[in-house]
């Protein structure tokens, strides 16, 4: 399943080196604005390639984007086939490598070369934090990866930060595993600290993107990133924090969510183009750290490369909850048009009548935010929507075919759900009937050897 890489490059750099010699990468020689223009730029390239910003109005930090804007492109990072992601990501999901200190003989830990503590400080004026939609209110980071701790149990995720002063940035938590901690942290009214990493490699943005179906409170999403790259993370003492940094990240913010604590925070466009607002929690910075030269990893919200760090776990999540009850599902594919959210299709070999209502059930049971998913033969290819719609078209009777579920908690960004946030689901059955003659594919003879001039 191996690419010619066969393991994952273990920084945002080796990345940006693969993908430049694959071909993928866009380089901006020309100064461009944090506010607004680089996203503008991202936004168009975004679909197969990276684009990386050398000059960035304002710093001296060089800005990637769109690292994860295609299959093909998180495959080159990952050191595997396009087609084999979700087969790799269960694997280390299955396998940790539980991450490592980092070897003080070895020197100083890179992302810690450059060191600003406290009052010198200066988020706006140190980092080219971009400035997203026209709307937003100033400029966000969005792809930090939090890492917390309480208690001996370590957790990975992403929460926007809206940089408001030198020090200070607001920092949306939802309740998941970081909100636990907090929880803590509120009742014993003390900071929690925390470590925000900014340029990571695929492999930690899709780890720290795992959701808690797969990466259950206590499983350390860094055992995933170890897996994938097939060597252990390691982990640098915290300047001012009493958490390990990873050493291989380009930069490193320290500091503390405060306890009991809420500010006016946003308007900032969501994944699903809609802004919100509300009063949210704050962050105050204790260190900034960060290797000479640190590239910036610019993340626009709503962005390809945003849905599928979101998705791409989740197909691995839904093969492992489909496969353990009908072991015959071949391939998930969570779709770009459901957001890599809310919308599945598995292909399985159906052998027994009910495979595809178990795998429905299953789907369902494996992630929470799906809404929709469409079960087709196994050779249907699931990556071509056009292919999987022609089964659909063909073999799905509505009134025999579709399952129904009862309601269960839906997204909030699912504008659909009632009132109380409830969802209701779906599942089409668009398989063959067993034993149907499957159809002989009408083939024009000599066709594969035509050259049009
Ligand atoms: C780019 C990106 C941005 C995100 N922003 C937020 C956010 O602002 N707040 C939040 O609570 N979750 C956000 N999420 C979702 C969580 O980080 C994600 O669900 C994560 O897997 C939760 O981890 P946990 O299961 O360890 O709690 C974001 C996810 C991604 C990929
Ligand atoms: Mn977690």
């Amino acid at each position: 399943m191996a690419n010619e890489h066969g393991t994952a490059a273990k920084g945002i750099r080796e990345e940006i080196e693969r993908l430049e010699a694959a071909g993928r990468l866009i380089r901006v020689a020309h100064e461009v604005s944090p506010r607004f223009e680089a996203c503008a730029y991202a936004a168009e390239a975004d679909h197969g390639s990276a684009i990386l910003f050398e000059r960035v109005a304002g710093s001296e930090h060089p800005v990637v984007m769109n690292t994860t804007g295609s299959r093909e492109v998180i495959a080159t990072s990952l050191g595997v086939r396009p087609e084999d992601l979700a087969e790799r990501y269960l694997e280390a999901l299955a396998r940790p490598v539980a991450p490592r200190p980092w070897d003080a003989a070895a020197g100083v830990p890179p992302v810690q070369e450059v060191v600003v503590e406290g009052d010198d400080i200066d988020l706006p004026a140190q980092l080219p934090v971009l400035t997203h939609h026209e709307h937003d209110g100033g400029p966000y980071i969005t792809s930090g990866v939090v890492i917390g701790e309480h208690e001996g149990v370590r957790n990975l995720s992403y929460h926007r930060m809206q940089v408001r002063g030198p020090r200070e940035t607001g920092i949306v938590v939802v309740q998941r595993h970081l909100h636990r901690m907090l929880d803590a942290a509120d009742a014993a009214d003390r900071p929690l600290p925390v470590v925000v990493a900014l340029g990571l490699d695929a492999a930690a943005y899709l780890a720290a993107a795992t959701s808690g179906s797969a990466a259950p409170y206590g499983f350390d999403e860094l055992g995933i990133v170890g897996a994938l790259r097939g060597e252990p993370v390691r982990l640098a003492p915290g300047r001012t924090v009493p958490l390990g940094v990873p050493a291989c990240a380009e930069i490193v913010i320290e500091g503390h969510i405060l306890p009991n604590t809420r500010a006016d925070e946003g308007p900032f466009a969501e994944f699903d183009g809609n802004y919100e607002r509300g009063r949210e929690r704050v962050f105050r910075a204790t260190a900034l750290t960060m290797r000479r030269g640190a590239v910036y990893h610019g993340l626009a919200s709503g962005s390809v490369s945003q849905l599928n760090i979101m998705g791409l776990p989740n197909e691995a999540v839904l093969l492992r909850s489909t496969r353990a009850v009908v072991p015959a599902v071949e391939r998930v594919h969570v779709t770009l048009g459901g957001l890599r959210k809310f919308h599945a299709v598995v292909s399985l070999r159906k052998q027994i009548a009910g495979d595809p209502g178990d795998a429905i059930v299953a789907a369902f049971a494996g992630h929470r935010d799906l809404k929709q998913v469409v079960v087709v033969d196994h050779d249907v290819d699931v990556y071509d929507l056009a292919a999987v719609e022609r089964a659909v078209a063909i073999w799905f009777q509505p009134d025999r075919d579709l399952h129904l579920m009862g309601r269960g908690r839906g997204n909030p960004v699912d504008r659909s759900l009632d009132a109380d946030g409830t969802t209701s689901r779906m599942g089409l059955d668009a398989t063959r009937p067993l034993g149907s003659e499957r159809t002989v594919p009408a083939v024009i003879p000599g066709r594969e050897r035509v050259r049009l001039p």
